[in-house]
């Protein structure tokens, strides 16, 4: 049978929230309606309008859309559009309960070392030294294991926990992160700074983990990856203080050296060097990781200098030229994205303001120009996405679109919290639908989940074993067409459509821990 061209999520929706069909031109032929069927006996029970969807150049235009929010009743669905049927689907409070679990089990699946892989010791680049580095989560398609990306997945992880701790009762968050958090303190430098990653000198073939037997090599210290380091680890010290206060104390006495060595160097930016090839992760804009490293400290310590130093981060960012060709790393952006860490410091701000409101450092000029600043970019954001024929919330499409949806959420959240306006909230529910299958490639992102997951994701493990790893967030599309793959397949279609579910195209199919952590916050957040 020939797949409908009618996109729901696949999974389903929660009584409440709103819920939109998606249905191309030419699956629509003449209808004018949609109806909304019960899987058990096909018993019409709402019949509703299609009308035109936004136009949009990333979609390549000419969809309809339907919306059926008025029905709350838990059950099982699909939608019929003139002889088409689309995917089966829920709605039901608990939903998103089997989905939510498997992409927190994947950092279980993801953990590096307990004596099974990479157990080697690994030498220091340049240096003749040897150091013995283990566990912490493989970082995506391949083993590599990087400070700027554990911090990012770190802080969704922590934060989701922070704000929502009730939709973690079934899983150990605070475990799974404290196995990233023991493998960080191991990357430690004497003298503070931070090494940027460990990995083997290049990429491996699709073998399992246990199979990749190179020699490990510790890269060069960075700026990057020390205030990364700095900022996370203080942060995720008041998680433990309570249960374990020697941890906590660990952690925090970490970061402090490490921004001890950050107030005494100029910035170190990390490039790799010519006899390492996996991913450099390179930042040539550091600004924002040094804010979220003393956000963290001042909120950890409630030593006012860091706030002072952690704003002239802010004034100065804010001040740059506009840059049409960086726009989305121009001036002030609440970012949080493993190159684009401001969120992280101004979320803790935030943080520190709703839990001590006498807190005078923060004055109350600083937390409304914060809010400002905040609802500002949201708004942008919501304007996107109310403009797009899928809800999309974003005008580009890069490597890892998925994950930046997710994080561009995160700010239009963030500006819920702050006006309690459902329009942000509604846009960021409707990224989770877009990732679930209200896409034009009709694609559920999320391996193991849906009608029509992605089944031959760049993922090693994946690859090697013959076994697709539950719970992965694909990158999804990338319009730059990145890898031969995806030149070969997918040249000249719209942005959304350039994804290839093929395991060679590793610019639209690979997964990551921080796309995975990105999304993890948002579903925490929504459902
Ligand atoms: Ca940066
Ligand atoms: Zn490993």
């Amino acid at each position: 049978m020939k797949e409908s061209e009618i996109f729901i999520n696949q999974i389903g929706y929660k009584p409440l929230d709103n819920k939109n069909v998606f249905v191309t031109n030419a699956a629509k032929g003449d209808a004018k309606e949609f109806t909304l069927c019960k899987k058990s006996d096909g018993q019409v029970v709402f019949t509703g309008a299609l009308t035109a969807a936004p136009d949009d150049e990333l979609s390549g235009g000419n969809y309809f859309t339907g919306d059926f929010s008025s029905i709350k009743t838990a059950g099982e669905y699909y939608v019929c559009v003139g002889q088409e049927r689309s995917f089966d689907f829920k709605i039901a409070d608990n939903v998103y309960d089997d989905v939510a679990l498997s992409t927190l089990k994947y950092f279980t699946d993801s953990r590096c070392g307990q004596g099974i892989c990479h157990t080697g010791i690994a030498e220091v680049y340049g240096t003749g030294e040897k150091k013995n580095v283990q566990g912490g989560w493989h970082d995506a398609g391949d083993y590599g294991r990087y400070i700027v990306a554990g911090t990012k997945t770190v802080m969704d992880m922590l934060l989701a926990y922070k704000k929502c701790p009730e939709k973690f009762a079934n899983f150990d968050l605070l475990g799974e992160v404290r196995f990233e958090l023991e493998w960080m303190l191991q990357m430690q430098r004497d003298d503070g700074a931070v090494y940027h990653k460990i990995s083997c000198y290049h990429f491996c073939a699709f073998i399992m983990p246990q199979d990749e037997k190179d020699q490990l090599v510790l890269a060069p210290v960075s700026t990057a990856a020390t205030a990364d380091f700095a900022g996370c680890l203080a942060y995720a010290s008041g998680f433990y203080k309570a249960d374990d206060p020697d941890f906590a104390k660990k952690l925090l006495d970490a970061a402090l050296k490490a921004q001890t060595y950050l107030f005494s160097h100029d910035d170190e930016f990390y490039i790799n060097p010519p006899e390492i090839t996996t991913g450099g992760y390179g930042d040539r804009d550091v600004r924002d990781e040094r804010y979220f490293a003393l956000c963290s400290l001042f909120a950890a310590t409630g030593d006012k200098n860091y706030l002072t130093q952690a704003l002239k981060f802010r004034e100065e960012k804010k001040k740059d030229k506009p840059d049409p060709k960086h726009p989305w790393n121009c001036g002030w952006q609440e970012g949080f994205g493993w190159p684009f860490v401001a969120g992280y410091g101004t979320e803790i701000l935030l943080e520190v303001a709703a839990e001590n409101e006498e807190n005078t450092a923060l004055s109350p000029d600083l937390i409304a120009e914060i809010h400002t600043c905040i609802i500002a970019q949201a708004e942008k954001i919501l304007e996107i996405s109310n403009s797009s024929a899928f809800k999309y919330c974003s005008k580009l499409v890069f490597w890892g679109s998925n994950g930046a949806i997710c994080d561009l959420a995160h700010i239009m959240l963030m500006a819920y919290d702050l006006t309690g306006r459902e329009d942000f909230f509604k846009a960021a529910k409707a990224q989770i639908d877009y990732i679930l299958g209200c896409n034009p490639v009709n694609y559920c992102y999320v391996t193991g989940a849906g009608s029509k997951p992605v089944v031959n994701p760049h993922h090693r493990p994946s690859g090697a074993s013959g076994r697709v790893y539950p719970g992965m967030l694909s990158g999804g599309p990338c319009a730059g067409l990145l890898d031969a793959y995806a030149k070969e397949h997918l040249t000249g279609l719209p942005a959304l459509k350039c994804f290839a579910d093929a395991q060679p195209s590793y610019s639209t199919n690979e997964v990551a821990i921080y796309w995975n952590s990105a999304f993890v916050y948002l579903l925490a957040r929504v459902r």
